[in-house]
């Protein structure tokens, strides 16, 4: 593994070198978890997509396996093995994902070789699905034939049930649902649901239906955001009440597992932010979110919090009862470092804003602020984060509830990773490239009034490797 190099976050699962993008095939499987991801082993570029693979046994700390799936020179996954989901079929783990030939994009499916999952056996039938959906129309594009990829697939009444995202001519995204009695032979049913291009997008990537009962969560990637619909799913369509991002920062295409007892733990892509000359001198690219747990609230919206798992990897805490701001104060916090935890409870009272400066070196060169303000809004302001002009220097920012109310924060730091969760709701997750060594400060300040920190806590974290 490549670990020389600050910018490599140490508690979020990267590629051993190389590029990484989409995490796939997520099971638990033999007493283990499974992770396999998108992954080019030639160079930090995207490019021949083989799966990588990762293992754990607690879901936090992480082993690295061989390539799982490597295109094959005369397969119809010769371009790549492109995104895909993982399931149990009456004992015998398989995988279903995209495979790239010339201009095609083309279901593949593969079975386990052996139980701890590192080795595939592609079924010689591969394409499991040649034709495209007649209606409605697929979209074209100069490269593509048709934009018709990434597969979730569950079972429901014996029957199989798969989401293919795709494209529509003159349309949006959609996500098209097949079935089948056994994984192999796909009957096309229709879209389960369709956007507006100008709204959601002209592709929906990676497609996921999670069910959470009475109601159901739909996620899809359109190589901008990822848009989440909430609502009800039956009988082949979706009927949306709520729809909104899954994260307001560079997070996508993420995929879930269903956990034993119950639990729905999704991971993302956290792509870079600095641009390809910067990667390529890196050596890697892509890192995993952290797990977050999703769940419904009573009031119907979605939960996401950090996986209760986490906790385990707490070192040293300095932690405070309460920390009072007023106007123009800072207060330093007696922690260096790179790799830590952020919980803490914000009033604004009558200040217009609490930051909380992160990575950040003493002189100020070089910070990011975190800056919770009075009109509902979080903002991760990246044109300080980094000295080097191969880092992005944008503004994120999100909507949390009214200001009137405490806000729960915690910001997970890692290298180049900021990912904040708020009121456990909202997720921002941004990437930042601090180049000096001493920028390694946390402070917060309020402005134009006074604020409250209330149970302010900071662990550094440890490796997950
Ligand atoms: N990444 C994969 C595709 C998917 C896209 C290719 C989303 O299957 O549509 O690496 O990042």
């Amino acid at each position: 593994r490549l670990d020389d190099d600050p910018s490599r976050p140490s508690y979020h699962v990267t590629p051993p070198a190389n590029w990484l993008n989409d995490p796939n095939g997520l099971i638990h499987w033999n007493g283990r978890y499974h992770l396999f991801y998108q992954y080019n082993p030639a160079g930090p570029f995207h490019n021949t997509i083989h799966w990588g693979h990762a293992v754990s046994d607690d879901l936090v700390h992480w082993e690295d396996r061989p390539v799982a799936l490597t295109p094959s020179p005369d397969g119809p996954d010769r371009d790549g093995c492109w995104s895909g989901c993982a399931v149990d079929n009456a004992g015998v783990p398989t995988v279903l994902y995209t495979g790239g030939r010339d201009k095609r994009q083309l279901p593949c499916i593969a079975t386990a070789a052996d139980d701890d999952l590192t080795a595939w056996d592609k079924d010689p039938d591969n394409p499991i699905i040649e034709e495209l959906p007649a209606e409605p129309e697929v979209l074209r594009t100069e490269d593509w034939e048709g934009e018709f990829r990434d597969h979730c697939v569950w079972r429901e009444n014996e029957t199989w049930h798969q989401l293919i995202g795709a494209g529509i001519e003159g349309g949006g995204g959609a996500a098209l649902l097949y079935e089948s009695a056994d994984l192999r032979n796909w009957e096309y049913q229709g879209p389960i649901l369709a956007g507006d291009r100008d709204t959601a997008g002209t592709v929906w990537e990676c497609p996921e239906l999670l069910d959470f009962g009475d109601r159901q969560l739909l996620h899809i990637s359109n190589y901008e955001d990822v848009v989440y619909f909430l609502g009800t799913y039956e009988d082949g369509e979706f009927d949306v009440d709520r729809r909104d991002k899954l994260d307001h920062g560079d997070f996508y295409a993420p995929q879930s597992m269903w956990t034993d007892d119950g639990r729905i733990l999704t991971w993302g892509w956290l792509p870079e932010a600095r641009d390809v000359s910067g990667q390529w001198d890196a050596g890697w690219s892509g890192a995993m979110s952290l797990p977050r747990e999703l769940s419904l609230a009573d009031d119907g919206g979605l939960c996401q919090r950090p996986a209760p798992e986490l906790t385990e990897l707490r070192g040293d805490n300095t932690s405070y009862d309460v920390v009072r701001l007023d106007a123009g104060d800072t207060e330093q916090l007696p922690v260096e470092s790179r790799s830590f935890e952020l919980r803490a409870t914000v009033r604004l009272e009558d200040a217009e804003a609490v930051e909380l400066s992160v990575l950040e070196s003493p002189d100020g060169e070089e910070r990011t602020p975190i800056r919770y303000s009075y009109e509902s809004e979080i903002a991760v302001d990246r044109s300080a984060s980094s000295t080097d002009p191969q880092a992005t220097g944008d503004t994120q920012t999100m909507r949390v509830r009214p200001y009137d109310a405490p806000l729960s924060l915690r910001v997970f730091v890692d290298g180049s990773v900021v990912e904040v969760f708020a009121n456990e709701r909202h997720c921002l997750t941004s990437r930042v490239y601090p180049t000096r060594e001493d920028a390694t400060g946390i402070s917060l300040s309020a402005e134009d009034g006074h604020a409250t920190i209330a149970s302010l806590d900071v662990w550094e974290l440890d490796s997950v490797w």
